[in-house]
């Protein structure tokens, strides 16, 4: 008898309500990364296909960034224990969560940072930011002054990464303590925000939980659907560069080499 150990079988099974098998659609038509309404094809193809090369290994890593006490960690913690506590204890630096997804019948995870927003933590929790391919920004829909701050979250975490590599959400919390007529006042600066900054934009309540799982599904969809577009971009430039090389006697691969490099020793 074989015993097979790969480093997925070491891992527990991926829970069953983490298991994504449709698109979760956006929160806002005017304020999403985008308006499809299912995975894009050659996605979902690869996925089929299992052409996802490194994707079911990889760990995506998201901060959550925005003011003091706006909800960062509820919002965290609310996802992946589904618990809520009402009484604030300040995040001291940073704080990290894995969760572990299954989309498409592809396994892939996210590294949740949750990070300080109090100004004297501030410097390092910055240190964390580097690599991130999600930025999620929070900020207190009953607190307009968090919504003021934002902009510049924005630009501390976009310093330490590829701003054109990131996706970015921007969301409100506390969803469950403002009034219809409050919120809506908000959204409308909010959206535009969202808008400006190409995020998307969501509203969620750690307390009840309204749109928590939505929203972290959501984030987990459009991440995974990025990953493995870039990986099927990435195994089709290899396969051109395969077919260059085979095709070519060694004297016009030499020559090919000479051209790109001119000043290469010889
Ligand atoms: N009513 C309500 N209260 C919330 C909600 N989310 C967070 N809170 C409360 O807001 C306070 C701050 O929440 P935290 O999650 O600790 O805030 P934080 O953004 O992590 O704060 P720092 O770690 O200091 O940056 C706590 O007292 C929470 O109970 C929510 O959705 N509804
Ligand atoms: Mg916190």
């Amino acid at each position: 008898m074989s015993v097979r150990v790969s480093a997925m079988s070491v891992l527990p099974p991926v829970r069953r309500d983490r298991i994504i098998a449709q698109l979760p659609q956006y929160f806002k038509k005017e304020a999403a990364l985008h308006t499809k309404d299912d995975f894009n094809n050659k996605v979902r193809t690869a996925c089929q296909e299992q052409r996802t090369g490194t994707v079911g290994f990889k760990i995506s890593k998201v901060i959550v960034v925005g003011d003091l006490a706006v909800g960062k960690t509820c919002l965290i913690n609310r996802f992946c224990k589904d618990a809520f506590d009402k009484n604030y204890k300040a995040t001291i630096g940073v704080d990290f969560e894995m969760e572990r997804f299954e989309v498409l019948g592809v396994p892939f995870s996210l590294q949740l940072w949750d990070t300080a927003g109090q100004e004297r933590f501030k410097c390092i929790a910055s240190t964390y930011y580097r690599g991130a391919q999600v930025v999620i920004i929070a900020f207190d829909v009953n607190d307009v002054a968090s919504l003021g701050h934002v902009r510049q979250w924005l630009e501390d975490a976009l310093k330490e990464n590829d701003p054109t590599a990131v996706q970015l959400f921007l969301v409100g919390t506390k969803k469950d303590l403002s009034s219809p007529a409050q919120y809506s006042r908000i959204e409308q600066d909010a959206l535009k925000l969202a808008q400006e900054m190409r995020a998307e934009y969501w509203a969620v309540s750690s307390l009840t939980g309204e749109n928590v799982k939505e929203f972290f599904f959501r984030v987990a969809s459009l991440a995974f659907e990025t990953n493995v577009l870039a990986e099927l971009e990435k195994s089709g430039s290899r396969q051109i560069g395969d077919v260059v090389r085979i095709n070519s006697t060694s004297n016009k691969l030499y020559a090919t080499s000479k051209k790109k490099h001119p000043n290469c020793c010889q």
